[in-house]
C-alpha cells in the first residue's frame, strides 16, 4: 500500500487533472474507475502511480503524459500504460507482441530528397536501457555514474567510423553545450516534461555525450534513456543514416545488455519510445503544405507522421523547418518502422511538388 503523504498527493493530483482541459492520453483514459484500482499499488523499488502521472498532471499541455518509473510499472499499472498504449501507437492490443528485432533489407533505403531541394537534415535513432537498472525516478547518483563508467568502457571499443569521444556533462562549459543543443547535436537542460517526472535529479551526474568527430554518430548518455543511439548528417540519404545507426546499434548491443521483454521489445522511459524505439526523422521545408499548419499535420497523420518544432518536441518551427518523424515504434520492427517514415515522407515530398 502507498503511505498516506502520497495517497493524499494522488488524490489532490487526480483533482487537478479533471480540472484542467487536457488533451493528454492520460487525461483520456485515466478514469475514476482505474484511477481507485491503481491509487494504492506499489512496484518492488517502491514506485506508484504518482511517478507515472505526475509529469502529465503538472504539464496539461502533454501530448502522452506519462512515464514509466521501472519496467515493473508496465505491468503493475497496465489498466492506464496498456490504452495509451494502443492508442498512441496506432493499435497494440494487451495479447500483441512486439516481433524481434529486425532492421531489414538496408538496402531498401533511399535518399528522401537527392536534389536536395527540400530536406536540410536526416536523424535516426533509437534508445536502450541497461538491463539491472531502473528508469530515471528510481535511479540514485550512484547508479547513474556506475551506469556512465559501464557506457565508457563500451565507447572504448567502437572503431571505423564509429570511433569517437565521451564528453560528460559535469566540467562542460555552458557554450559548448549551448552550441552542441543549438546544433541539435545535444539533449537540453531543464526540460519540463521530465523534471516533473523526476527525471532530472543529479543532474548533471551521470549524464553525457558520445560523438565520433563528424558528429554523425552520437549517443546520448543517461537523459531521458540510459542511451539513445543516434546517426544524423545533412540532406536526405535516409539510407546512409539508418545505415550507420544500425551499425552503431549492432556494435553498442555486443559490448552490454539491455532491457528487453517479449510484449514491448526494448524497454524505454517512455511509453511512446518502446519496441523498436526508433525514431527516423528529417528537417524538412514544405512552405505550400506548411502555410496551414493544421494541413500539414492532417496530412503527415494520414501516413502515421509526427511533426515537430526545429529544436525537437515541444518547440515551434524556425524559418519553416519542420521535424517529421514516424510516430509508430511497436508493433512492427525496425525496418517496418523507418520504411513507413520513408514512405510518408515521399508522399509529402509529392504532395508539396503538386501544389
Ligand atoms: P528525440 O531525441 O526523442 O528524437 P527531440 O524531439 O527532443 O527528440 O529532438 C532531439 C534533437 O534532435 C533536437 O535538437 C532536434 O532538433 C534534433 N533533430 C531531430 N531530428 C532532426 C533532423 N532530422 N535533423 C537535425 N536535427 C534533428
Ligand atoms: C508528453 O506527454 O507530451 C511528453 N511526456 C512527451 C511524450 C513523448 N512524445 C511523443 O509524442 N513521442
Amino acid at each position: 500500500m502507498v503511505d498516506a503523504a502520497t495517497a493524499e498527493k494522488l488524490d489532490a493530483a487526480f483533482k487537478k487533472l479533471q480540472g484542467t482541459e487536457s488533451k493528454s492520453l492520460l487525461k483520456k483514459y485515466l478514469t475514476p474507475e482505474i484511477f481507485d484500482k491503481l491509487k494504492g499499488l506499489k512496484t518492488a523499488l517502491g514506485a506508484t502511480l504518482l511517478d507515472v502521472i505526475q509529469s502529465g498532471v503538472e504539464n496539461p499541455d502533454s501530448g502522452v503524459g506519462i512515464y514509466a518509473p521501472d519496467a515493473e510499472s508496465y505491468t503493475t499499472f497496465a489498466d492506464l500504460f496498456d490504452p495509451i498504449i494502443d492508442d498512441y501507437h496506432k493499435g497494440f492490443k494487451k495479447t500483441d507482441l512486439q516481433p524481434k528485432c529486425d532492421f531489414g533489407d538496408l538496402n531498401s533505403f533511399v535518399n528522401v530528397d537527392p536534389d536536395n531541394a527540400f530536406v536540410v537534415s536526416t536523424r535516426v535513432r533509437c534508445g536502450r536501457s541497461i538491463q539491472g537498472y531502473p528508469f530515471n525516478p528510481c535511479l540514485n547518483e550512484d547508479q547513474y555514474k556506475e551506469m556512465e563508467g559501464k557506457v565508457k568502457g563500451i565507447f572504448e571499443k567502437l572503431g571505423g567510423e564509429l570511433k569517437g569521444t565521451y564528453y560528460p556533462l559535469t566540467g562542460m562549459t555552458k557554450e559548448v553545450q549551448q552550441k552542441l543543443i543549438d546544433d541539435h547535436f545535444l539533449f537540453k537542460e531543464g526540460d519540463r516534461f521530465l523534471q516533473a517526472a523526476n527525471a532530472c535529479r543529479y543532474w548533471p551526474s551521470g549524464r553525457g555525450i558520445y560523438h565520433n568527430d563528424a558528429k554523425s554518430f552520437l549517443v546520448w548518455v543517461n537523459e531521458e534513456d540510459h542511451l539513445r543511439i543516434i546517426s544524423m548528417q545533412q540532406g536526405g540519404d535516409l539510407g546512409g543514416v539508418y545505415k550507420r545507426m544500425v551499425a552503431g546499434a549492432n556494435e553498442i548491443e555486443k559490448a552490454g545488455s539491455f532491457s528487453r521483454n517479449d510484449r514491448f521489445g526494448f524497454l524505454t522511459f517512455c511509453p511512446t519510445n518502446l519496441g523498436t524505439t526508433i525514431r527516423a526523422s528529417v528537417h524538412i521545408k514544405l512552405p505550400k503544405l506548411a502555410a496551414d499548419k493544421a494541413k500539414l499535420d492532417a496530412t503527415a497523420a494520414k501516413y502515421n507522421l509526427q511533426v515537430r518544432g526545429t529544436s525537437g518536441e515541444h518547440t515551434e518551427s524556425i524559418g519553416g523547418v519542420y521535424d517529421i518523424s514516424n510516430k509508430r515504434r511497436l508493433g512492427l520492427t525496425e525496418g517496418e518502422a523507418v520504411k513507413e517514415m520513408q514512405d510518408g515522407i515521399l508522399e509529402l515530398i509529392k504532395i508539396e511538388k503538386s501544389l
